[in-house]
């Protein structure tokens, strides 16, 4: 039984497919579908028929939004793939993908090579230590050009790209690839059709094997040591030699086809298995049990422990999508979320075919299910085994950077509305809601325009409900620029029945991280319970500061004295002093507005360059780069992201359709003028 789970965890991958916005990630996903034989007709994006862009909204904007699972066979071999956005807006989900994949294929434009886009999920990738290999889509494209996204490949990822096949064939007489390591050919016609290499090729592809050859002698000491020895690289050395440097990240094997016209995926299949590591080969997870670091290996007989990554509500019901990292969960089981101790039950256990599910008994180390009967299970959460709780580091989230107010238009649709957008933060939690303190307006807040217009489209579409969106705003925020120091603040109430009393003295400071505490109170003067208590409160005071009710970045918080009272001291009175004192402080301190800003990478043709610049000045854009490439302009700009709604009509009409652009969130810098 043991040895049999182990094959199987050694047979399994875990993957998702990342890419800027329309590489093709979607497409290369449903020939994958089709050719492993888990669907019988190809589906197209721009016909809505894909099976992982199954959401109405995908469909109709003809891009991917939420992330997909499906699970196919090759080779002997399952893969849980995931299909994911490739738009900014969506990077959240990227992230939480990244989370629980243990590899990945990157996407590229043939045409394009690495977009910004491309280049921010590949650092993603990085932060995670997932495994990559890159696949050159679009061959069939005018302007298909292999080499050139290799380089692009090689200076802007920094990464050595080990090219592993020749195109046969440019452009829409891309035909087929030459395998460098079989050093045979594979031509798409009808079929596939394996056959030796053409003779007009077998120069060109001996002096490529070469290249591949010398790259990854000087990569690999075992490489190194046979082509020293036979000045040549087998076949089985070149595939254990590659595996090796994929897992560790020291090359990225590359391959190339055209997914549209359903030419290189059998071999980008074969690579998957070939070159990204299963359950076993990644690092074993760690978690946090009572306080202390705790490691968990992909063992179907160990403690059952497994990361949320996904909650979604569907016509089956709330859908808990989960990374089984270490045991085996089975249905009925209850485990507990270890994050907030609450037991959940496993009433079903479903493996998931983006919208469809089949119904399984159990799930082990390594799968990627989605379980019924969890109600509170947040994403990021960790389910685990009552008896062996663990905490796992969920993803990061995002901070939202745009604002939108939402109301439903019927009033006595107010109630809905807010339970409607409880469930939207719930499953996406690169969305808030909070009310507006001073104007009562419930704002939704997000990654951007698009994510927010969907968020509220969603809202109409599944709740039915009919909602008044307003104007998209930046969400501000705000900083220390100097700080107050030995700032006393007295927070006594006296109205019958036990009073209230806490006195604290603080210091505030810029900091260049989020926020820090500390106290170097002396002499016991106030009690530890009483100093976590103020620390708490002084979290609460970040919410709002005193410029326009933003939420506060770059503080430290140093307490350096207080006092209490015998009998009406309580923590609550000191978290109570922490907030308002803070809130006093910050007052007191002189405080600096924050803004949010983007990297804009716009490509436009020639002749509308000097308008493009002009404007994006105009806007307050600071132009950090212009190249050329292939008759247009690539420029690069750091631009406040309050400026750029509406840009893309803008550009639209300034480049007669011809201009793109893509936007990547920065940071925040100050604001020019307060508001
Ligand atoms: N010429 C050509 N077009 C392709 C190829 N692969 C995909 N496309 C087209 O490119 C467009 C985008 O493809 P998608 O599969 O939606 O791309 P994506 O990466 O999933 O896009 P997002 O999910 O929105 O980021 C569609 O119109 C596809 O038909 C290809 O190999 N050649
Ligand atoms: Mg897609």
């Amino acid at each position: 039984m043991r040895t049999n789970l182990d094959h199987l965890l050694s047979r399994l991958r875990n993957v998702g497919i990342l890419a800027h916005v329309d590489a093709g990630k979607t497409t290369v996903t449903e020939r994958i579908l089709y050719l492993t034989g888990t669907i019988h007709k190809r589906g197209e994006v721009h016909d809505g028929t894909t099976v992982t862009d199954f959401d109405s909204q995908e469909r109709d904007r003809g891009i991917t939004i939420f992330a997909a699972a499906v699970s196919c066979d090759w080779d002997g071999h399952s893969i849980n793939l995931i299909d994911t956005p490739g738009h900014v807006d969506f990077s959240d989900e990227v992230e939480r993908s990244l989370r629980v994949l243990d590899g990945a294929v990157a996407l590229f434009d043939a045409v394009a090579g690495v977009e910004p886009q491309s280049e921010s999920v590949w650092r993603q990738a990085d932060r995670h230590g997932v495994p990559r290999i890159a696949f050159v889509n679009k061959m069939d494209r005018p302007g298909a050009d292999l080499d050139a996204a290799v380089d692009s490949i090689r200076q802007r990822l920094h990464v050595t790209p080990l090219v592993v096949q020749l195109p046969i064939g440019e452009e829409a007489e891309f035909s087929g690839v030459i395998d460098l390591i079989k050093m045979r050919a594979y031509v798409w016609n009808d079929g596939l059709v394996e056959c030796p290499v053409p003779d007009a090729l077998l120069e060109r592809a001996v002096r490529r094997r070469r290249l591949l050859e010398e790259t990854v002698a000087e990569l690999h000491p075992i490489a190194l040591d046979e082509f020293y020895a036979r000045s040549t690289l087998s076949a089985e050395t070149l595939a254990v030699v590659l595996r090796d440097l994929s897992l560790s990240g020291t090359g990225v094997v590359v391959l190339c086809g055209s997914a549209y016209r359903n030419r290189g995926i059998e071999p980008l299949l074969d690579a998957v298995i070939a070159y990204l590591p299963s359950p076993q080969e990644v690092p074993a997870v760690q978690g946090l049990s009572d306080g202390a670091l705790q490691e968990r290996v992909a063992d179907p007989a160990a403690p059952f422990a497994a990361l949320v990554f996904k909650v979604s509500s569907t016509a089956t019901g709330r859908l808990t999508y989960l990374r089984v990292y270490s045991g085996t969960i089975r249905k009925g089981e209850t485990v507990v979320d270890a994050g907030v101790g609450r037991t959940e039950r496993i009433s079903r256990i479903l493996r998931v075919q983006a919208d469809q599910h089949v119904e399984v008994h159990q799930a082990v180390a390594g799968d990627i299910v989605a379980v019924v009967g969890p109600k509170s299970a947040r994403s990021g959460a960790t389910l685990c085994a009552p008896a062996a709780p663990l905490v796992l580091e969920p993803a990061a989230v995002a901070d939202p950077v745009v604002s939108v107010a939402v109301e439903a238009r019927r009033s006595t649709d107010t109630d809905r509305l807010a339970s409607a957008l409880t469930r939207l933060v719930e499953e996406d939690p690169s969305l808030t809601v909070r009310t507006d303190s001073e104007t009562g307006q419930t704002l939704l807040s997000g990654m951007g325009e698009l994510h927010l217009e969907v968020a509220a489209e969603k809202v109409r579409r599944t709740h039915g409900l009919e909602v008044v969106v307003g104007r998209p705003q930046v969400t501000y925020r705000e900083t220390v620029g100097r700080g107050v120091s030995g700032l006393v603040y007295r927070h006594v109430k006296q109205d019958g029945g036990a009073g209230q009393f806490a006195q604290i003295t603080l210091d505030v400071e810029p900091l260049d991280e989020d926020f820090a505490f500390r106290s170097v109170v002396v002499g016991g003067r106030v009690p530890q319970e009483y100093v976590r208590a103020v620390e708490a409160g002084c979290r609460d005071a970040l919410a709002e500061g005193p410029l326009g009710g933003h939420p506060v970045t770059g503080v430290r918080v140093t307490l350096t004295d207080g006092a209490t009272h015998p009998k009406d001291s309580s923590e609550l009175a000191f978290r109570t002093a922490g907030r308002l004192g803070l809130r006093e402080a910050l007052r007191a301190s002189a405080m600096v507005l924050l803004e949010p800003v983007a990297e804009v990478t716009a490509t436009v043709p020639e002749d509308a360059m000097g308008g493009v610049l002009g404007d994006l000045a105009a806007r307050r854009g600071r132009i950090s780069g212009s190249t050329a490439r292939q008759g247009a302009m690539v420029i690069v700009a750091t631009v406040p992201l309050a400026e750029l709604f509406g840009y893309a009509t803008q550009l639209r009409s300034r480049t007669q359709g011809r201009g793109t652009f893509t936007t990547r969130p920065t940071g925040y810098v100050p604001a020019p003028t307060a508001r």
